[in-house]
């Protein structure tokens, strides 16, 4: 499959908290930056999102007494997860790895800025209707298909390609460019939920 000028490469979150050693780690998550890197190397078009939060965000399990990482809470926009402390605005678990080789990305998406609603998504906050400007942003341009890599398959790259779907985008994960948290079987939820809705599955070598 080689890329098109229509499609837009979105690497997600691939931030030094989501790495081995940072404070939401994701098994092996450091290992999709070789990946993304030949991977971006195919397309005319790439952005990057950032998970960035204030401290004290809401879905930081510190902000809820009594409440435990990985725990749920609900919020009036449903049911969240509860995180370690992660990807607070301006420090360097925020910062995209020191490796990722994407200088030449158009757009940083940032995301999670709210201080009361999380955002795992690169389209929408988690009430799912409140935009973060991407969808206009692609259809703008003339973008019609996305491809995501990135962290974590089953919860930023899955709200994301779901959300695309939803949009209208054509919409492809690259399955060995993403790395997974998967929570109490969050991975296979999101794999069978993506697959459901129509989005694709590629290795990044047959791109
Ligand atoms: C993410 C949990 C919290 C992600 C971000 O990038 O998948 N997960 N914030
Ligand atoms: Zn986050």
């Amino acid at each position: 499959m080689a890329a098109r000028e229509t499609d837009m490469l979105i690497v997600v979150d691939v931030q030094n908290d989501f790495c081995p050693g940072g404070a939401l780690a994701v098994p092996d998550g450091d290992a999709v930056v070789p990946v993304v890197n030949r991977l971006s190397e195919r397309f005319a078009h790439r952005i990057l999102t950032q998970d960035w939060h204030p401290a004290g965000h809401s879905s930081f399990a510190s902000s809820h007494p009594g409440k435990a990482p990985f725990e749920t809470v609900e919020m009036p926009y449903g049911t969240q997860v509860l995180w370690p402390d992660h990807c607070v605005q301006g420090t360097g678990g925020a910062a995209f790895h020191r490796d990722l080789a994407l200088d030449g990305a158009e757009l940083i998406v940032r995301k999670g800025f709210r201080a009361a609603i999380d955002s795992y998504s690169a389209f929408f906050e988690n009430d799912r209707t409140t935009p973060t400007g991407l969808a206009g942003y692609l259809r703008d341009r003339g973008f019609e298909s996305v491809v995501l890599v990135g962290l974590a398959t089953d919860f930023c790259v899955a709200y994301s390609a779901l959300d695309a779907r939803r949009l209208g985008f054509t919409t492809t994960v690259v399955t060995d460019g993403c790395r997974a948290i998967d929570l109490n079987g969050s991975l296979e939820a999101a794999m069978k939920e993506m697959a459901t809705a129509g989005v694709e599955f590629v290795a990044a070598a047959t791109m």
